[in-house]
């Protein structure tokens, strides 16, 4: 197996609108964020993924890009990003950026040209039909758009905003590799592709049998050859690091993204991780984390992550934000850097912030839950029962500003935040958790240490335990005689443990615990709620 800087570092991610903001406008900035890169550093994470910062109407967040070539005002200027590259890599640290290649703003010059006139040079940049099929967005209806000006329905994955760009043209895959070269030139160090498998379209559009379920989005024929290509000419001629976020994927057809032979992407996120975890369907959890870790094992390379800037934030969704807080904080931190992959820290995680639930949908910002409210409202369903029904998956859950101290907004702006700050930041705060050894934030760093310290957590083989628990999560890490048993107790319920014969038997060193732990009683022992034990065999 390939060893590589990649493999063993810890992402953490900056949404930066909401990390710190330093001239008042309400909106985090880049200057911020080098502001807080000591922060991060004594974390311990090696490598920033930073949300895109290009130049955009915001209508996505930034996820809508009218200039690829420019740093959008609210976040800077390009002078400070490139200062923001310098005094990452001066700390011996990575910068990834966002790469969002799928569709663009309709701002952007290449679409208000390309809807200008059916003859315009840049009508193929965009894919055009004369009628819609059945299809819908993850944001609207229809992933079809008409366009009274010529006539046309226009395609969107996304908002009506964000208009699909055409990979079948040659023109717009140079384009998009001559502005990764840009980028990649100035010295960042990878890119997190998003929603990289729907960049090939199902050939003629053919009308869905089932329209609401909108895998027919992704994985379709010609994404390899793309990506391949992507790699041919631009990506193989850097020593960088990519990342896709690739929806729908089965761990089988993962390794087709990933495989090191494959001349793709290095790793991936999948998203059932998140999605089983909180059903709270911990055998489909298990399961399809061994599907995965038997599908990559040796020949490509996982991701783990359990929130981001999509997802609510983890305590809330699948620990206990309330009485088991740090706890169940904790017990996620360990199952996170144990678990065979990329590990990837959703700002705020490490403190155990947690997610929000305001009380009117004007207190939120997201386009998704805005079009989804609005998309059911319409039904004619009852407006607060609509809004309720959404709040739980409300992607702002994780957006609210990170909570630095508890003065006024949480010491993240001196202005107005753009979006509330969790009323809970009083509590909930950077330097509560610093000044408190026992913080979520000192479970994370040893976790992130122990990890640099012990390649088995990096490199070990995974052989789950117990595998019938829907309370307990038991597996074992292995590399050169190393062996390390976790064992975790993903509950609010107090819960015997029964380990089997070999290993209740075995000599045991405890590694690390959440709890005060009484050493292990032989073949079982009673793990307190979220209670998370890593243990060396003897
Ligand atoms: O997200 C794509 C995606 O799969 C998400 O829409 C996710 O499924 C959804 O938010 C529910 O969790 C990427 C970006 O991460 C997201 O912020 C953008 O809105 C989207 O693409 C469009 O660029």
């Amino acid at each position: 197996m390939q060893k590589t800087w990649w493999k063993e570092a810890v992402v953490y991610q900056v949404y930066w609108r909401s990390f710190y903001d330093t001239d008042g406008d309400g909106y985090g900035d880049l200057e911020g964020v080098i502001r807080k890169l000591d922060y991060i550093k004594e974390l311990g994470a090696d490598v920033i993924w930073l949300n895109p910062i290009y130049g955009s109407p915001d209508v996505d967040n930034g996820y809508d890009i009218s200039d690829y070539r420019t740093v959008m005002a609210k976040a800077g200027t390009m002078e400070t990003f490139e200062r923001l590259l310098d005094e990452v890599h001066a700390r011996g640290m990575k910068l990834i950026m966002d790469l969002v290649v799928n569709h663009t703003s309709d701002r952007h010059p290449w679409f208000t040209e390309a809807r200008s006139s059916t003859d315009n040079p840049k009508r193929d940049y965009y894919i055009w039909r004369r009628e819609a099929n059945n299809w819908r967005s993850y944001f609207t209806p229809s992933a079809w758009e008409y366009d009274e000006q010529t006539g046309e329905y226009y395609f969107h994955s996304f908002a009506t905003e964000q208009p699909d760009l055409n990979w079948e043209n040659p023109r717009v895959r140079e384009e998009i590799y001559e502005m990764m070269r840009f980028w990649l030139d100035k010295g960042i160090d990878g890119f997190r592709m998003d929603v990289i498998n729907l960049l090939a379209k199902q050939a003629g559009f053919p009308d869905a049998e089932h329209p609401e379920n909108i895998s027919y989005l992704g994985n379709n024929p010609g994404i390899h050859e793309y990506l391949q290509e992507m790699h041919e000419r631009v990506l193989k001629h850097y020593d960088v690091f990519t990342v896709g976020e690739i929806p729908f994927v089965t761990p089988e057809d993962g390794l087709l993204y990933v495989g090191e032979e494959r001349g793709e992407l290095n790793t991936l996120f999948h998203f059932e991780v998140c999605d089983y975890m909180a059903h709270w369907e911990m055998d489909k959890f298990k399961a399809i984390q061994k599907r995965w870790y038997d599908g990559m094992w040796g020949r490509g390379w996982n991701s783990q992550f359990l929130n981001n800037h999509d997802h609510t934030r983890l305590v809330t969704r699948f620990g206990n934000d309330k009485e088991y807080r740090v706890q169940s904080a904790k017990c996620f931190a360990v199952l996170l850097h144990t678990l065979p992959g990329m590990p990837y820290v959703y700002q705020g995680e490490e403190i155990g912030m947690t997610g929000v639930r305001f009380d009117s949908i004007e207190d939120y910002n997201d386009i998704a839950l805005k079009n989804k409210y609005k998309e059911e409202v319409e039904k004619g369903r009852d407006p607060q029962e609509v809004f309720r029904s959404l709040l739980h998956l409300a992607r702002d859950n994780s957006r609210t500003p990170v909570q630095w101290d508890g003065s006024a907004n949480g010491g993240f702006t001196e202005g107005t935040p753009w979006i509330k700050v969790n009323p809970n930041f009083r509590e909930i705060n950077v330097e509560q958790a610093l000044d408190d050894p026992d913080s979520v934030f000192y479970t994370y760093q040893k976790l992130i240490r122990l990890r640099k310290e012990n390649p088995v957590m990096i490199y070990g083989t995974y052989e789950p335990l117990l595998e019938e628990d829907d309370r307990i999560y038991a597996f074992l890490r292995e590399l050169d005689g190393e062996k390390w048993l976790i064992l975790l107790n993903i509950s609010d319920q107090s819960t015997v443990c029964t380990l089997p014969g070999s290993i209740a038997s075995a000599e045991k060193e405890l590694i690390l615990a959440n709890y005060k732990v009484n050493g292990p009683d032989g073949s079982s022992c009673e793990m307190k709620p979220y209670e998370a034990r890593v243990y060396r065999i003897k």
